[in-house]
């Protein structure tokens, strides 16, 4: 899938974009089954909530490791979502950081407050903003069920201070409350990402987001693709988080087969 102009313009001019209905039902299916199934693995790939449901899992693009799956792996590869994340980055030589499919559980699943994916990028050693995250939703997601939250343009801020959120099990960098007031009443308004499961949203590391509790009765599952150019691999401190989630296979991807997560199944 080739972006038009248009798009490219939109993405540097919103830092994100949204692609309905991108992936079929029949391949959502798949997607869905395999994480039903990776959501009973204990390994440190698999992080829960203090209720025991799953909050985030990590590392289903690789053909090894406890988390691996051959439709995710199939999924990260399609021109669907390779080619525009490469061309958004301005580089074929990419690879994924990251993969993490957050399955928010239906009443229990919490919040994820603003941030910018390159606050902890950054501090991970990767030299430069040159990242992007391509996320579809696993569910029909809606603003009730905790969907996120975009603030459009707010990539063009640069990289802002952030603080450790220490109040989920799974740590991460969030923006200070007075810094995000102070934004957000200078800001257009924030835009509810909702659409149908297989919708995509390509966005660039450094936009503001968030994303609310799950007030519905259904789990929302979405998975995230977070990429990075080759020549941006991070410059590993002393003590580096693991190879989940800073991947040290900075091999550049290749783009697959298309219909690969249905022919994966
Ligand atoms: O899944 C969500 O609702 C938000 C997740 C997110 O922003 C992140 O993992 O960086």
């Amino acid at each position: 899938m080739e972006l038009t102009q248009a798009q490219r313009a939109q993405f540097d001019r919103d830092g994100y974009l949204i692609f309905p209905d991108l992936f079929s039902s029949a391949e959502v299916a798949v997607l869905r089954q395999e994480v039903a199934r990776l959501a009973e693995i204990h390994s440190e790939e698999v992080f829960r909530e203090h209720t025991g449901g799953v909050k985030s899992l990590f590392r289903v693009h690789e053909t090894d490791g406890a988390t691996r799956s051959a439709p995710f792996c199939a999924m990260v590869r399609t021109p669907r979502v390779l080619r525009p994340v490469q061309q958004v980055l301005g580089t074929d030589e990419v690879y994924v950081y990251h993969t993490k499919i957050n399955a928010k559980p239906a009443i229990e699943g919490t919040h994820w407050a603003w941030h910018q994916d390159y606050n902890s990028w950054s501090k991970d050693g990767c030299p430069r903003p040159d990242m992007a995250t391509f996320n579809v939703m696993l569910n029909d997601t809606s603003e009730f069920s905790g969907g996120l939250y975009i603030l459009p343009g707010s990539h063009k801020l640069g990289l802002l201070e952030s603080v450790q959120d220490q109040s989920t099990s799974y740590k991460s960098w969030s923006i200070p409350k007075q810094k995000m007031v102070e934004v957000l009443r200078n800001s257009p308004p924030p835009v509810p990402v909702t659409g149908r499961a297989g919708t995509g949203v390509l966005f660039h590391c450094n936009v503001l987001h968030a994303s609310g509790h799950n007030l519905s009765g259904e789990d929302r599952w979405h998975i995230y693709v977070s990429c990075n150019a080759v020549a941006n691999k991070p410059v590993l401190g002393p003590n580096p988080r693991p190879d989940w989630v800073v991947s040290r296979n900075w091999h550049a991807l290749k783009l697959e087969d298309d219909a690969g997560v249905t022919k994966a199944a």
